[in-house]
């Protein structure tokens, strides 16, 4: 039985990471898990009793708690996708974003070397570290040019998984992870600001009733979307890699709008509409009775943005066999249906 820390797993991959580790009849996991007074279990609520789950008090950010914790468990493997995620939310809070996504990396590291070295360690790292992109698509030999803290946060972490790896033999690797999303997303991320919204619009024009518009920040970036759910294997291939330790992109090799994924999740709704205007005044108008479904708030707007994400898979392809099962208008589909159905029961 092999014993797998994840940390994180109230959250959308970590919570992925447990159910499809709980597939395995060889793997024990246990959830590092920092308490709060109001739970936050709503994602791994179905696996609670689970005979080979358990939760474990872990603050990632108390270098002595994450220090006794992996002395005590000794795991096999250590996944990391506790983080601070939000990007938009970085150039608020930039020094806990320093703290919670690399002095976190180092804690554990360090933990790792000193008290159970074979453990094999998976940081989450993102397409963000990519920011500022030169050539497209990005693969794993892009220059590193974040444009946020956030993105400077997961390079910084990037490059410690490295020196540990060269300078003591350390299992550890930082998979480059585009935009992965899905029905457990956070609703503060646009996909699913976009779905859970367009549910509710559409519930209550079914209803006859009114609705205030969504409002969004820049509609013209770019990004490259798959399902959180096809990269848990990409993940678990990295820790599991015949090669040895090496990062892989994990992507979809397309990459479409805001824009587009508000066309897509509104078509998913069965609702017509148009974009009128430009700029902070462009609107998004429903054909059948005017009303505006969309509008432009800069109040979203990022101070510095990254426009186009675009990743190349095709060295976790070839190396790792690793492949997708859900393309965009899928996962639009899957996020929209989700959030109406649980609006209609
Ligand atoms: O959904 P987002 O907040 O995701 P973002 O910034 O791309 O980051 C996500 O993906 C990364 C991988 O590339 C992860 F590392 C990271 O942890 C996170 O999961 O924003 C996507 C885009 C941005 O260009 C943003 O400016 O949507 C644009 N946007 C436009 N209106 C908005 C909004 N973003 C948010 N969150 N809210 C809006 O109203």
């Amino acid at each position: 039985m092999k014993k797998v820390l994840v940390t994180g797993v109230t959250g959308q991959d970590g919570s992925h990471m447990v159910d499809y580790l709980l597939k395995k009849d060889s793997t024990m996991v246990i959830g590092g898990i920092r308490r709060l007074s109001v739970s936050n279990h709503k994602n791994i609520e179905h696996v609670l009793n689970h005979p080979r789950f358990n939760l474990i008090d872990l603050d990632i950010t108390d270098s002595e708690n994450v220090s006794s914790v992996i002395s005590q468990e000794k795991p096999d493997y250590f996944v990391n996708f506790a983080a601070n995620s939000f990007v938009g939310n970085s150039w608020t809070m930039p020094i806990n974003h320093m703290e919670t996504n690399c002095m976190a990396v180092l804690y554990q590291l360090e933990a790792i070397r000193k008290n159970c070295p074979s453990c094999r360690y998976y940081n989450a790292g993102s397409s963000e570290e990519f920011g500022d992109v030169v050539s497209s698509p990005q693969n794993e030999s892009n220059e590193l040019r974040p444009r946020s803290p956030y993105g400077a946060s997961k390079a910084s972490a990037r490059h410690l998984i490295k020196v540990y790896r060269e300078s003591y033999d350390l299992y550890a690797v930082q998979g480059w992870l585009f935009n992965h999303e899905g029905t457990r997303r956070g609703e503060q991320f646009v996909t699913r600001k976009i779905s859970k919204s367009t549910a509710f619009i559409s519930r209550q024009i079914e209803l006859g009733k009114s609705f205030d518009p969504i409002s969004l920040g820049n509609l013209d970036a770019k990004r490259d979307w798959s399902d959180a759910e096809d990269f848990i294997d990409g993940v678990w291939l990295m820790l599991n890699n015949t090669l040895g330790p090496k990062d892989y992109v994990l992507a979809s090799g397309k990459t479409y709008s805001i824009r587009q994924f508000v066309e897509a999740s509104f078509s998913a709704a069965g609702i017509d509409c148009f974009w009128s205007g430009s700029g902070l005044s462009e609107k998004l108008i429903a054909s059948k009775t005017d009303s505006v479904l969309v509008d432009i708030n800069k109040d979203f707007y990022r101070p510095a943005e990254v426009e186009l994400l675009l990743g190349d898979p095709s060295l976790a392809e070839s190396e790792l066999g690793w492949t997708r099962k859900t393309d965009f208008r899928s996962l639009v589909e899957k996020m929209y249906t989700s959030d109406y159905n649980q609006l209609a029961q």
